[in-house]
């Protein structure tokens, strides 16, 4: 199956992409969890949100674009399906209009989590990045610490489907291996997108993996599951091909006795410099 993954095509299974990993079997293991993220750079937990949370978070973020006039009116809301002319949208910020959303994100299942896997109290950025993606659209390849690095390098970012997303729907997509890439980490990685005017390195996946080496890994999301990784591994979107909206969420947990980057932390976080 061909997977359009950035600005690429790429087969599934072919030498250049390939399936995640679940680690649902060390789940209660902290130890082996932190082994795992050191090793691997990430952690996919399926399930790890209660759906039903997940998919009433959903309804609500699609009531919303509905009131926005973005959503198809003849179709069902909970297919999210783009009306004619509507476009990607960027709903970053603390969405205190979406509580079920911030009850998912915000939960005592995600803060114990962290607590555990960090080994001491843990804390999550006001600032939650909710994206609602349209049709040809995807993210280019990065490092979150361009982004997020004016407080501790250990922050973790969580990526939440919020809704089942197929590859057709473009959902996340990491290079294996790029928390290693200490030539890029030293380079590209000690850029300030609000200092630097930097953001994504590339829209193609292969303009990495070709100069250093890696293998790009994706899978089929659904609502509950999670991906973790840290400020260090390259990530980018498989694009959306289809007619409905892709709509996911990352946020962000460190431990709470380390420095935060003050533009995304606090009640009224205040985003990049304009
Ligand atoms: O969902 C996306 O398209 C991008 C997400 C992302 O870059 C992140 O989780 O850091």
């Amino acid at each position: 199956m061909m997977v359009k993954v950035g600005s690429r095509e790429l087969e599934m299974g072919g030498p250049h992409l390939t399936e995640l990993r679940s680690s649902n079997d060390i789940l209660h293991d902290a130890a082996a969890l932190r082994e795992r993220m050191k090793e691997d750079g990430f952690l996919l937990i399926r399930g790890f949100h209660d759906r039903e949370k997940v998919l009433r978070a959903r309804t609500g973020i699609l009531e919303k674009m509905d009131r926005m006039g973005k959503l198809d009116r003849d179709t069902l809301l909970e297919e999210g399906v783009m009306a004619d002319g509507s476009k990607s949208i960027f709903m970053g910020g603390t969405n205190e209009d979406l509580p079920d959303l911030l009850d998912v994100l915000n939960g005592e299942h995600v803060i114990s989590f962290f607590d555990r896997f960090l080994g001491e109290a843990s804390l999550t950025y006001h600032y939650k990045w909710l994206r609602a993606v349209g049709t040809g659209d995807f993210t280019g390849a990065h490092y979150d610490i361009v982004y997020m690095g004016r407080g501790t390098p250990n922050v973790y970012t969580v990526w939440s489907p919020l809704g089942d997303i197929s590859y057709e729907m473009g959902g996340l997509a990491v290079c294996l291996g790029s928390h290693r890439f200490e030539e890029l980490k030293q380079s590209y990685g000690k850029k300030d997108s609000d200092r630097d005017g930097i953001g994504h390195y590339t829209d193609d996946p292969l303009v990495i993996t070709e100069k250093f080496g890696g293998t790009w890994a994706t899978t089929a999301f659904e609502a509950g599951d999670i991906l973790i990784f840290g400020m260090y591994l390259f990530h980018c979107s498989l694009e959306n091909t289809t007619n409905q909206y892709r709509i996911s969420v990352d946020a962000r947990y460190q431990s709470a006795s380390e420095k935060v980057d003050e533009r995304w932390s606090g009640k009224k976080p205040r985003g990049h410099f304009k």
